[in-house]
């Protein structure tokens, strides 16, 4: 098994799938959380000068979040039995995926009348995709179990992650969503999970 190294900011952001993964499968590695005057200095050092990135064994520096947790998924058996599952995860990833990214778009915007029309755009995109996953979620086991298949894979855990911040924004949110907001319940009871959250280090974002 490769030594890994998780660099990202002092944040769960956008690592934070990555680290629930290590965590759920017990791999260790190492989680360096780069402070922002580190980072202008390192900045170009990095693959595409962002983060996250996942060093495997010394020197081969990855970028992407979603290529990164994907690829930890296969490894450590989260991603789905088959082509037909990964495909389903992938999707289902990638629509938490695009309610974090128009989320932090908003976030991070200074203007306060390009962040109200970012805010427009952000609930937008939650009134599209959340009652599809509400609803795909329930097509699997009556909603009770988890989103593909009978054992808890990325895209659970997505379900709690990525909706951190959003949450922590409105939490009202998953008001309408009851089977995702019990998805959640299930993923922060399940026992690493559970210790990880309780021990991990209390960050704005
Ligand atoms: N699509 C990339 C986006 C990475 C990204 O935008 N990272 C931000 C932090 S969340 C970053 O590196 N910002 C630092 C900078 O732009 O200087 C991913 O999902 O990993």
């Amino acid at each position: 098994m490769p030594s890994y190294t998780l660099y990202y900011f002092n944040g769960r952001g956008r690592a934070e799938i990555c680290r629930f993964l290590f965590t759920i499968a017990d791999i260790q590695y190492s989680d360096k959380r780069i402070e922002y005057s580190e980072w202008t200095q390192m900045k170009c050092k990095m693959p595409g000068s962002m983060l996250p990135v996942l060093e495997l064994d010394p020197k081969t520096f990855i970028p992407q979040s979603m290529a990164i947790s994907r690829y930890l998924a296969r490894e450590f058996g989260f991603h789905g039995q088959n082509n037909l599952e990964m495909l389903r995860v992938d999707a289902i990833c990638d629509c938490f995926q695009d309610i974090c990214n128009e989320y932090m778009l908003m976030y991070h915007e200074k203007d306060p009348a390009k962040k109200e029309e970012l805010r427009r755009r952000y609930e937008l995109m939650c009134d599209r995709i959340l009652p599809y996953l509400e609803k795909t979620l329930t097509s699997n086991n009556s909603g009770n179990k988890w989103f593909v298949g009978d054992k808890i894979l990325m895209c659970d855990l997505m379900c709690y992650s990525a909706l951190e911040n959003p949450l922590h924004d409105k939490s009202s949110l998953l008001k309408d969503y009851p089977k995702l907001q019990a998805l959640r319940k299930r993923v922060a009871e399940h026992p690493k999970i559970d210790q990880y959250i309780k021990r991990r280090e209390k960050t704005e974002f």
